[in-house]
């Protein structure tokens, strides 16, 4: 069976400033070309589906269009929420599109993160529920398929979205028998905690645990998990950039190894396309560049076969965008004529760094008319700025862990650095102060 991964779309995205909603649909369409030529069986969307928890209309419409065009090919395909995405939004209308080859990631119930006041329930009200829970529970994981549902589920159609306590698996049948798809929400403990109160969730490895636990996975059986968590091997820092959310001292880290009984873990949060610990377990990475940080990221879609329980194959597809993203450096002499004689492309973004001394007159505007027409961001790098202490500009601060915007702050306001013990505390404090958002 032949998977195609994708992740972190982040589709109505802005970057600088500049809408990407072009760029999108000229990648989606890429993507559709490739479903053509590979025809993959199915597609694995492992979430920040949108950028915002309200995303644009045209967004919406790009998803929408990208869902059918796979659909009507006769594509299976999963989609999760990320951290970018609102649970409940995504989930929306979940059970009627399963019909229709559509999977998509249910709500946690009892989570305080998704329940909240909005719904004018207390935390945690939808916790005690042994009987549902017992009742999934004895429903045999390998009978439920993502086409033959049974008629109590058909019926079951409600006007909210799904909601559950255990993740059930959709099953998909070739030649080798079962493979079962788990798909995980993204999760934040107080969601898994609020679900499970007897249950220890101290942190984001043991809430995945949990969850993964629950959902008395068959060993001897494919099985496929899609997951949208900061998943680290072993502690090691992975490979991250600007374009993604920053982590908090690392607190939100879910150790690989609870992955252990998946042939596959289709990753989404890491903009990056990477391995976590071995070659089975992959961020797949944002199809698009979106921060100057990812110039040499090689963006694409992780394709992935699985034949007999054991047997994966990894291979990626390589995806050009309509406008790549690229840095360039030099006089503002240099540059002007550099369109002219470089290797350029007029309609790229550019990020420009001015090495005169003196600042130049209206450059930005200049730049932008002569060749830079998608001129992002414009910065100098001279004797002036790098030995003058600037003032950070607000993008710059939010580029940083809250707990560093803090740390600079105290050294500022004490004249020394705050210690280890200090910023444990902060970070924790905030990691707190997060969760009751
Ligand atoms: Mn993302």
């Amino acid at each position: 069976m032949k998977f195609f991964h994708l992740a972190d779309l982040h589709l109505g995205k802005r970057v600088n400033g500049f809408s990407m909603i072009e760029d999108q649909k000229y990648i989606l369409d890429r993507i559709i070309e490739l479903v053509q030529t590979q025809e993959p069986d199915a597609v694995l969307i492992a979430g920040d589906i949108y950028d915002k928890a309200i995303p644009p209309v045209e967004a919406v419409n790009l998803f929408d269009d990208f869902l059918y065009e796979l659909v009507r090919r006769g594509l299976q395909v999963f989609v999760i929420s990320g951290n970018h995405d609102s649970a409940e939004r995504i989930s929306y209308g979940g059970r009627i599109m399963d019909r229709s080859g559509i999977h998509i990631s249910p709500r946690i119930s009892g989570g305080a993160a998704d329940v909240g006041e909005e719904d004018g329930k207390p935390e945690g009200i939808d916790a005690e529920k042994p009987a549902e829970e017992e009742s999934a529970e004895a429903e045999p994981a390998a009978e439920r398929s993502a086409v033959e549902k049974s008629a109590e589920e058909e019926s079951a159609v409600e006007e909210s979205a799904e909601e559950v306590s255990v993740i059930q698996p959709f099953v998909l049948q070739d030649a080798y028998g079962p493979v079962n798809i788990y798909l995980f929400p993204y999760i934040h403990p107080s969601v898994v905690r609020a679900a499970y109160p007897d249950e220890k969730v101290n942190d984001w490895t043991q809430a995945m645990d949990v969850l993964i636990r629950k959902a008395c996975i068959d060993p001897e059986a494919r099985n496929i998990a899609v997951a949208h968590q900061y998943v680290t091997a072993s502690g090691v820092k992975p490979d991250e950039c600007d374009s993604e959310l920053k982590h908090i001292g690392g607190l939100d880290n879910v150790e690989v190894s609870v992955f252990e009984d998946f042939d596959y873990v289709a990753l989404g949060h890491l903009h990056g396309p990477q391995r976590v610990g071995r070659d089975t377990v992959r961020y797949a990475g944002s199809p698009l560049k979106y921060s100057f940080s990812e110039e040499n990221h090689k963006k694409g879609v992780t394709v992935v076969e699985i034949r007999e329980k054991g047997c994966v194959e990894i291979s990626r597809l390589a995806l050009t965008p309509l406008r790549d993203l690229r840095t360039v450096r030099g006089t503002f002499e240099e540059l002007m004529s550099a369109g002219t004689t470089a290797s350029l492309v007029q309609e790229d973004y550019y990020r420009v760094i001015l090495t005169d001394e003196n600042d130049v007159d209206q450059a930005l505007s200049r730049l932008r008319a002569r060749f830079y027409h998608n001129l992002m961001e414009l910065r100098y790098d001279n004797t002036r700025t790098r030995s003058r202490n600037v003032i950070e500009t607000e993008e710059e601060a939010l580029e940083k862990e809250p707990v560093e915007v803090l740390q600079e702050l105290y050294l500022l306001q004490n004249g020394l650095a705050m210690n280890e013990f200090q910023t444990e505390l902060a970070a924790k404090l905030i990691e707190e102060i997060w969760n009751t958002i």
